[in-house]
């Protein structure tokens, strides 16, 4: 197998990052500094421990070594909150399909869809999986992200779920990258459990997930809710089986169709429901009252040519915010781009640019349950950071799959 770099031989980032400009909305509120004001980031023992004016650099931080900025604009590492990263073969067949005019759930019916990646998820290795995913992870890296979730669901019994969960925690260690990982044993009823979903529901609560959560391989639970997938009652099964583990719960909900299944999810006291497409104003309600974070997937919207978007007025309007992410997968979103993705979420949902980069930052981190350490630039958090030779931040959005020669600094060190 392929032996990847050892990240810790990276260069450390340690010292004065001088002048930068700050993105606007994306560090420590109580920093003043305008957008073209040369500013400063003060790394130290790869910590985040001063932002501010150039010229507002207290003197204990003179004497750390200087790294020139370049006056480039510096943002957050970026967040990808919604990934299944690892999986095994590809679909390029159903996407022919889809185009001679096939629907995605018609080729699940027909047992295309995740199935066909379960079969290839389950046939292939660990160190298999981890060889097809680790150079998927390195293009979403060399864009910037700097934290990112992986969910497992294309194994559907113990032991390929559980593959798939440690090839997540592998590709954090290997990359030196957060991942969060999350259990998805709820994302299709695997074919030996052809009509008998509830035994399999059983089987995830009361055997699969405990006993991944105890080997230490589950961040969060989500479940796939949808008239193809799972019924209410059965994520609530779900749901509740996570949160007496005192597990976080999140909801692949309203994609096809509103099941009110984002409701359910913020009763759980959700981190996101993701998708959304078919949200109501019920729904829209419970996530405020809750704190939920709405996860835009435009990828999936885009390559099953979907038609219905997500009530982004009525979210605005409500307050919720709005994470986006690229739903990399092999059936609808196969795509490895998250500034595409910020792209797509302004011209094909309509958000503005600086919705679209807090979607891929502050808010995604919100999403994971990181906000308190990845997402903004603020003195005290771990240095996870990009600078981008643009002029204005609209160009992260505006550039149509450029991706702009960035450099990275990731968990204290100098990743690119
Ligand atoms: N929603 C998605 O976007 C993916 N799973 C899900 O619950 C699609 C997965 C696939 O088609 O393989
Ligand atoms: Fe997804």
């Amino acid at each position: 197998m392929q032996s990847p770099a050892a990240f810790p031989s990276l260069p450390c980032a340690d010292g004065r990052w001088q002048p930068v400009r700050l993105a606007p909305d994306l560090f420590q509120a109580d920093v003043h500094v305008a957008a073209h004001e040369p500013a400063c980031i003060v790394v130290d023992q790869g910590r985040m421990v001063w932002v501010g004016p150039e010229d507002a650099l207290p003197a204990g931080h003179a004497h750390l070594p200087r790294h020139d900025g370049q006056g480039q604009l510096a943002t957050p590492g970026l967040v990808d909150c919604h990934t299944h990263l690892v999986y095994g073969g590809q679909r390029a067949d159903e996407f022919a399909l889809r185009l001679a005019g096939a629907s995605y759930e018609e080729i699940a019916r027909a047992g295309g869809g995740i199935l066909s990646t379960v079969h290839a998820t389950r046939a292939a290795s660990e160190d298999e999986l981890l060889a097809q995913a680790l150079p998927r992870l390195r293009q979403l890296l060399a864009e910037g992200v700097c934290a990112v979730e992986i969910k497992s669901g294309y194994g559907l019994a113990l032991a390929h779920e559980r593959k798939q969960l440690r090839v997540a925690r592998r590709l954090g260690q290997l990359c030196g990258v957060t991942v969060q990982s999350t259990f998805l044993g709820a994302h299709a009823l695997p074919p030996e459990f052809a009509g008998r979903s509830q035994a399999y529901i059983d089987l995830v609560c009361d055997h699969m997930l405990p006993t991944l959560a105890a080997e230490r391989l589950v961040d969060a639970v989500e479940v796939f809710c949808e008239r193809i997938a799972f019924s209410p009652a059965e994520t609530a099964q779900v749901f509740g089986a996570a949160r007496r583990l005192g597990l976080r719960v999140k909801l692949h909900a309203e994609q096809r169709s509103n099941m009110e299944g984002a409701a359910l999810a913020a009763r759980h006291g959700a981190l996101s429901c993701d998708h959304i497409e078919h949200l109501s104003a019920r729904g829209i309600a419970a996530m405020r009252s809750a704190g939920t974070v709405a996860v835009l997937l435009p990828g999936a919207f885009y390559t099953l040519r979907d038609t219905q978007r997500p009530p982004i007025d009525a979210l605005r309007a409500a307050g919720i915010p709005l994470a986006v992410a690229t739903d990399h997968n092999p059936g609808s979103s196969p795509c490895l781009s998250l500034l595409l993705m910020a792209n797509m979420a302004c011209t094909l949902f309509g958000l503005t640019v600086p919705e679209a980069l807090s979607g891929i930052t502050r808010h995604a981190a919100r999403a994971l349950g990181l906000q308190d350490s990845h997402g903004l630039i603020a003195s005290g958090r771990p240095a996870n950071f990009v600078l981008w030779p643009v002029q204005q931040a609209a160009e992260l959005a505006y550039w149509l799959g450029q991706r702009p020669a960035c450099r990275i600094v990731r968990q204290g060190r100098i990743a690119a």
